[in-house]
């Protein structure tokens, strides 16, 4: 057995993804790897060495290698032709090839690129199926066929899928299994396909791609139930936060509000700020969303206009508080104020419409009480308005829905700033909505809201 093949006690497939300058090698490896650290770029000749990255997904694990593309494959093609007369000679002619020092010097990419190959990987050839096939390419695959290794070819349709046929043709004279594979947006079902063809190459690496498989399915489910822990945790700091101060004097008290405003926003945001990051980390996103600059957040979190955009709308939250109300008799005037709001007979400012409508007086309490032994006590928050919980849903679900439909071949940002909960609300049974509206109105009373993570989990399982 080759020590390639071997970590620790398990026996794990290795698979070297080749092929021309440029084509989206280190794109597929980022993806499959869930490594956003791979460099990735327009320019060609960017692998510079042969990079090992081991996939440990519990029960089960692989390794891929990215590579350097081929840069003269006709030279080297003519190197072996020359050091082996006929087909039993062709492997031992790409190991000399490796070891041999004027070839090291002369061709490093090609030596980088057929090492692990030598050393036992499996070979993943890669083609843009946007660009024609042209004959140059022939010497590159024959080179792959004198390794002897198990190999199949991917088409990555970089911009457009137009030659993807007559690509196929080609490949098929020169590989038994041909894929198309896009690494910037290959769902989890195309991405376990494609290790389901993997574990066709060679029969003893079978078992384990096949725990590797059931692993990623369970990962996701994992993915979610961690994201809806971290999600309750932010909710319930975010609704139960509130800020204090002891002052002496009633105007001292009075002059620090715009402190404690401050400093009671801050904290929200960076609560929020906090949350978002681990999302990422949990994720495996390293790269986008770091520098606070590029966080796109939006304006102010207490931009109540934007709340309607970010949480739910005027007359979403009517209606769910309607149902609500009328579930559970709590709330009593809230069918009223909704079937009021639902004939166009609110006047005034959103805000004083929510306010009014869900018995807050500020979206941020400004509280001020006398000491018993002297003093003031200043006090901001907590937020009472029950758009609130729903913005920071709104937002986080965004979030996660971006980031597990995202492949770490994307390093695109994530906008957040065109968050929609409405239409994921609208798209629960009556009675979850229902759940979450109660934990939400629990939130903002300062409740505990025990079927919180239940009804996220519904939510979340939707998305
Ligand atoms: N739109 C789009 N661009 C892609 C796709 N795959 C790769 N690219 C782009 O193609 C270029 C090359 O990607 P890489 O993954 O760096 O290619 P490579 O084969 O590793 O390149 P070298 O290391 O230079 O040999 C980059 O600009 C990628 O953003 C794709 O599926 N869609
Ligand atoms: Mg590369």
């Amino acid at each position: 057995m080759n020590e390639s093949e071997m970590f620790g006690s398990k026996l794990r497939s290795s698979f070297a993804v080749v092929g021309h300058p440029n084509k989206g090698k280190s794109s597929i490896v980022s993806t499959l790897a869930r490594n956003d650290s791979i460099d990735i770029s327009r320019q060609s000749g960017t692998t510079k060495t042969s990079n090992r990255y081991r996939i440990d997904t519990g029960n089960g694990g692989f390794e891929l290698i990215d590579t350097p593309g081929f840069q003269r494959p006709r030279q080297v093609l003519k190197w072996l032709k020359a050091k082996a007369n006929s087909a039993d000679q062709y492997t031992d002619a790409i190991k000399a090839f490796v070891m041999d020092e004027s070839c090291q010097q002369n061709f490093p990419d090609e030596v980088e690129l057929l090492s692990p190959l030598v050393k036992g990987a499996a070979i993943l050839y890669v083609v843009d199926g946007s660009r024609p096939y042209g004959a140059e390419y022939e010497a590159e695959m024959e080179i792959l066929r004198w390794t002897g290794r198990p190999s199949m070819a991917l088409i990555n349709p970089i911009e457009s899928d137009e030659y993807v046929v007559p690509w196929q043709n080609a490949l098929n004279q020169f590989f038994k299994m041909v894929r198309v594979f896009n690494p910037m947006n290959a769902d989890l079902q195309e991405q376990v396909s494609l290790l389901n063809t993997f574990a066709l190459l060679e029969p003893k690496w079978k078992n384990n791609l096949e725990l590797v498989i059931s692993d990623l399915i369970e990962q996701e489910n994992n993915l979610m139930l961690q994201s809806v822990r971290i999600l309750a945790d932010l909710l319930v700091e975010c609704c139960s936060y509130q800020f204090q101060q002891k002052v002496l004097t009633k105007g001292q008290a009075e002059s620090t509000q715009g402190f404690l405003k401050i400093q009671f926003n801050n904290h929200l945001i960076n609560e929020e700020k906090n949350a978002h990051q681990a999302l990422l980390e949990l994720f495996a996103y390293h790269k986008i969303l770091i520098d606070k600059e590029d966080l796109k957040v939006g304006p102010d979190l207490f931009d109540t206009e934007q709340w309607y955009l970010w949480g739910l709308s005027k007359k979403q939250l009517a209606i769910t508080g309607t149902i609500t109300g009328v579930a559970t008799g709590a709330v009593a005037d809230m069918a009223l104020a909704g079937s009021s709001f639902l004939l166009g007979a609110v006047g005034g400012g959103i805000l004083g419409f929510t306010s009014a409508f869900f018995g807050s007086d500020y979206i941020g309490k400004m509280k001020l009480k006398g000491l018993p032994l002297g003093g003031y006590l200043a006090q901001q928050g907590p937020i009472t308005d029950l758009n609130f919980p729903y913005v920071i849903i709104g937002r986080f679900s965004y979030l996660y829905e971006q980031l597990k439909n995202k492949n770490h071949a994307d390093r695109r940002d994530v906008d957040l700033n065109t968050v929609e909960l409405s239409a994921k609300i609208k798209m629960l049974k009556k009675e979850e909505a229902k759940q979450l509206h109660k934990a939400c109105s629990l939130l903002v009373k300062q409740k505990v809201a025990s079927d919180l993570k239940g009804a996220l989990e519904i939510l979340f399982s939707s998305i």
